[in-house]
């Protein structure tokens, strides 16, 4: 309908141009053509001055209206420590373009009316004037100079990189079509190594897996900085040309396939702050839907963005991220939150390289978990407090492990096993029993042997660690203590262990 209504006024305004023109070509026929030729300059002059004086008004207005909208102005100040020097030289940029434009409207249309033909005179012919030209080339060429030194000294600051003893956070940020994958460097503070190769399915950034930089490097969804914490930010692109662009930073580097780039920046207002200066202007004290009264007002919707500022594909809108910036606590417990992509999706999977491997940070989880147990025990009274309690003395060595059907220890075992011998200085009148347990596979008193062998073999290497041998007894248990099921794998291999049990503190 609304289609229809267009398009009859399109061909009614149509008709009446054409009636009008006709009018116009009997009226001249009348009066005489150059008449009415003057009379219409006189009236085109006057139209295009009128034109001038809206447009330079609306122009300025508009501006003015849409002040509080614009990066830069009203709650818009730069939230990063360099933003600011762009924003001012944006200022003195639009200063003399703003004088340039000015001037070259009112020249424009006050030219075209002030010499608009009239009866009688004669156009001039001017050739060349030296003055003129000087003028015109000179005046430009100072304030362009001067443009030109003051964006380049802001380049400098802006695009500076890290100094050797700065304290950064560095992360990295890949774009491809269409999202940007995030990469933090973990609690190693160090982004591990990547290789364009590697990359797969299920290793969307070719990270190499044996690099250990890489076991606690994460992949949030989220950017999250601390407030006031100089960012360097590695930006990689794994398809087509995309650009790093954090609006309210003043932060903009092209992601370039084939050519890492970066940007160094401090962010200095956190998101809470941001929120609270747009919560001070009634443009932002709207509702998101102004439908709907219960919607968030726009302040307190308020996000910092992540985007995408090149034009890369159909979805290109949909690399859009969360930038939440937080005070140093606030990180602190996200970070603490966040999983490693390492461990939680390549450990010990087909595609892992140290698969059946013990890595450092295992070595060390391990360590933390049995002095956890110890802890527990030592402070434990012995007397279960509910039926079924589990019973806090006894302890698991599950990684102490013996080369299969013997009683060689495995290479990997000698870290527990050292880390009970650390242990057993810090309780120095600590008695243990080291217990051998096997599945009920094969014959008993063959098993009964076999665990007696392995507990000696624990012993003797916690002997050789330094530990007093009148403080360990070594029992072969065979199968007759079970903790779990014979009847499954899972539960075989359950009941195969080392088990410690604490006689006396
Ligand atoms: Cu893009």
């Amino acid at each position: 309908m609304t289609a229809l209504i267009i398009l009859l006024s399109i061909a009614l305004l149509v008709i009446v141009i054409l009636q009008i023109s006709k009018l116009t070509e009997l009226y001249s026929r009348i009066r005489g053509e150059e008449e009415v030729e003057l009379r219409s300059n006189r009236n085109q002059g006057r139209a295009l001055l009128l034109f001038m004086i809206g447009f330079l008004i609306l122009s300025v207005l508009s501006a003015y209206w849409m002040k509080n909208y614009m990066l830069g102005y009203g709650p818009h100040k730069s939230a990063s420590a360099h933003g600011g020097t762009l924003d001012s030289l944006f200022n003195v940029t639009l200063f003399f373009t703003g004088i340039v434009f000015v001037l070259t409207h009112i020249a424009l249309f006050y030219l075209a009316y002030r010499y608009k033909r009239v009866k009688g005179s004669k156009a001039t012919h001017w050739s060349h004037n030296n003055t003129l030209e000087i003028v015109w080339s000179a005046i430009p060429a100072v304030v362009m100079t001067y443009l030109v030194v003051k964006g380049l000294l802001a380049w400098n600051t802006v695009m500076a990189d890290i100094k050797p003893d700065d304290s950064i956070l560095e992360i990295e940020a890949t774009g491809y079509q269409f999202a940007w994958h995030l990469r933090y460097p973990g609690a190693d503070g160090v982004l591990g190594a990547r290789d364009y190769k590697k990359v797969s399915a299920d290793n969307p950034l070719g990270q190499d897996w044996t690099d250990p930089k890489n076991f606690d490097d994460f992949h949030p969804d989220e950017l999250w900085l601390p407030v006031n914490k100089k960012v360097r930010v590695r930006i990689i692109a794994r398809d087509v040309l995309h650009s790093f662009f954090l609006p309210h930073f003043r932060v903009k580097m092209d992601a370039v396939p084939g050519l890492p780039t970066y940007f160094v920046f401090t962010p200095t207002k956190t998101t809470e702050e941001y929120r609270e200066e747009l919560s001070k202007y009634p443009e932002y004290n709207v509702h998101k839907d102004p439908n709907d009264p219960a919607s968030p007002l726009l302040w307190e919707d308020f996000n910092y963005e992540l985007a995408c500022a090149e034009l890369c594909g159909k979805s290109h809108y949909s690399m859009r991220r969360i930038v939440r910036i937080v005070s140093e606590d606030e990180y602190n417990a996200w970070l603490a939150k966040q999983q490693s992509y390492y461990q939680s999706s390549i450990r010990n999977k087909d595609s892992d390289p140290n698969k059946g491997k013990l890595l450092g940070f295992e070595i060390k989880q391990n360590r933390d978990a049995l002095n956890f147990s110890f802890d527990k025990a030592m402070v434990d009274t012995g007397i279960p407090s509910a039926p079924g309690a589990p019973d806090l003395k006894t302890i698991q060595l599950d990684f102490v492990q013996f080369e299969s059907g013997g009683s060689a220890l495995t290479a990997d075992s000698k870290y527990q096993l050292n880390d009970l011998a650390e242990i057993m200085k810090k309780y120095p009148t600590m008695r243990i029993e080291l217990g051998g347990h096997t599945d009920n596979t094969g014959d008993p008193v063959i098993n009964k042997t076999l665990s007696q062998q392995r507990a000696d073999v624990t012993k003797s290497f916690l002997v050789t660690l330094g530990v007093n041998a009148s403080r360990l007894t070594a029992v072969g248990y065979g199968q007759t203590k079970p903790i779990d099921t014979n009847d499954t794998d899972a539960g075989r291999q359950k009941n195969r262990r080392t088990e410690l049990k604490i006689i006396a503190q």
